[in-house]
């Protein structure tokens, strides 16, 4: 179903909430407070926000835990099992963040001499486990917060509709092209600061780690918080473990994102398991009703998942059939799971499988031979005046049958 349009129905786009859905502000009293390094701080009403300038950024949207469940299977990991469904494409509607930190002050990075403010931090209002109860936070850099090209959000809108709750109304941060967990629902607070966010989200979860590291020997300072998600491919249709009579046509549909902005160079299909390979066709980047403000970029938007097909495919089964992908700087998905295996499960790439089975051979059905009709038998053997089986207990055969032997 998410192969089959380009920008996600709400019903369909994956919810993945660390904590309850908090008890939603009043949107008429509502602030946004923008605070810490700032020359002025700032506290902002929803109807001053709506008031700024608009931009519609059609962005997927993408949790690192994405396809975990694959991993998982290769070797257990922690975590909710997610397929290749925690991923969705929206057109997300609201102010520019860096519009918003222009009224504090902030113009761009260097021109915070005190060069204090290093990172914006994203302060939600729910209340996680892990938090210990605290709200749910994240981070990104001051470079990519302030450059307008990055087109981080403060959305209030999806596709067209105000933002949901289970999406994070009243307002939440959209960072295009990086994993979801930066970008923050219900946001209450955004915080310059020195450093990057200490929440448990940024500092011991959605990191990567290589795969001899394990629970006994994780050192969670030691890497960096995750940011742009790497290139992905999926095959969305048909599904895993059909049957198809060999000799048979299918047609393969699915999806390719790229993280951090950058294009999709080729998607290779395979249906050898990886022996040769063909070059699926990738569809127009949005349909025609979604690419209003668009019109001048050919290449816009380059923060949304290109969904891909091809079509009347013969295929011998049974067979495997592979898809990977290459993205505009060359980044490749790895073959196998075990190269990229890490203990949260995140970030897998892989080479995306299906099966695509032989049908069963019919079984042919062994009907028991007839009872005899012993009656009918008897009737019929009366009618030739046979003689019963005791009648012949003493018959001798006749001599010259004797003689041949
Ligand atoms: N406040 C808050 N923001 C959050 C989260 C959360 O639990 N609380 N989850 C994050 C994660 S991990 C992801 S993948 C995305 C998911 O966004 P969605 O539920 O709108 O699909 O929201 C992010 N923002
Ligand atoms: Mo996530």
């Amino acid at each position: 179903m998410l192969s089959s349009s380009y920008l996600t129905n709400e019903d369909m786009f994956f919810k993945r909430n660390h904590g309850p859905i908090p008890i939603l502000p009043d949107p008429t009293t509502y602030n946004l407070i923008v605070t810490g390094f700032v020359p002025d701080s700032l506290s902002l009403s929803l109807d001053f926000l709506k008031s700024l300038p608009k931009y519609t950024v059609v962005a997927t949207l993408q949790c690192a835990e994405n396809r975990r469940r694959e991993m998982s299977m290769r070797r257990r990991v922690r975590g909710l099992s997610w397929g290749p469904g925690a991923i969705g494409t929206a057109a997300w509607g609201g102010p520019r963040l860096s519009d918003v930190l222009k009224l504090a002050g902030v113009q761009y990075y260097s021109d915070i001499t005190t060069r204090k403010g290093r990172h914006v931090e994203f302060v939600s209002c729910d209340s996680c486990k892990e938090e210990d109860g605290l709200p749910f936070r994240a981070s990104i850099p001051m470079l990519h917060a302030t450059t307008p090209e990055s087109d981080v959000l403060l959305a209030y809108e999806m596709n067209g509709k105000v933002l949901s709750r289970d999406h994070g109304y009243p307002l939440r941060a959209i960072v295009p092209g990086v994993i979801g967990a930066r970008s923050v629902k219900w946001i209450e607070t955004i915080i310059i600061s020195r450093f990057e966010s200490q929440g448990f989200f940024q500092q011991k979860d959605y990191k990567m780690f290589p795969p001899d590291i394990d629970w006994h020997n994780v050192k969670w300072q030691s890497r960096r918080p995750l940011m742009d998600f790497p290139i992905n491919s999926v095959i969305c249709e048909p599904r895993d473990g059909i049957a198809v009579k060999s000799g048979d046509m299918v047609d393969l549909y699915g999806y390719v994102v790229a993280g951090g902005g950058r294009g999709i160079e080729r998607v290779d299909i395979s249906i050898d398991n990886g022996e040769k390979w063909m070059e699926a066709l990738q569809l127009p980047k949005l349909p025609i009703e979604a690419q209003a403000g668009y019109e001048d970029d050919p290449l816009r938007p380059k923060w949304a998942w290109t969904l891909w097909q091809l079509k009347f495919v013969k295929v011998e089964t049974p067979c495997i059939v592979v898809v990977k992908a290459v993205d505009s700087a060359g980044n490749i998905q790895p073959q196998d799971v075990d190269e990229i295996w890490n203990l949260r499960g995140v970030m897998n790439n892989c080479w995306y499988k299906i099966r695509i089975n032989a049908p069963c051979p019919p079984v042919e059905i062994q009907l028991p031979p007839p009872e005899p009709d012993w009656a009918k038998i008897a009737a019929e053997n009366e009618k030739r005046q046979c003689k019963s089986p005791e009648d012949h207990a003493h018959d001798k055969p006749p001599p010259d049958v004797l003689d041949k032997f």
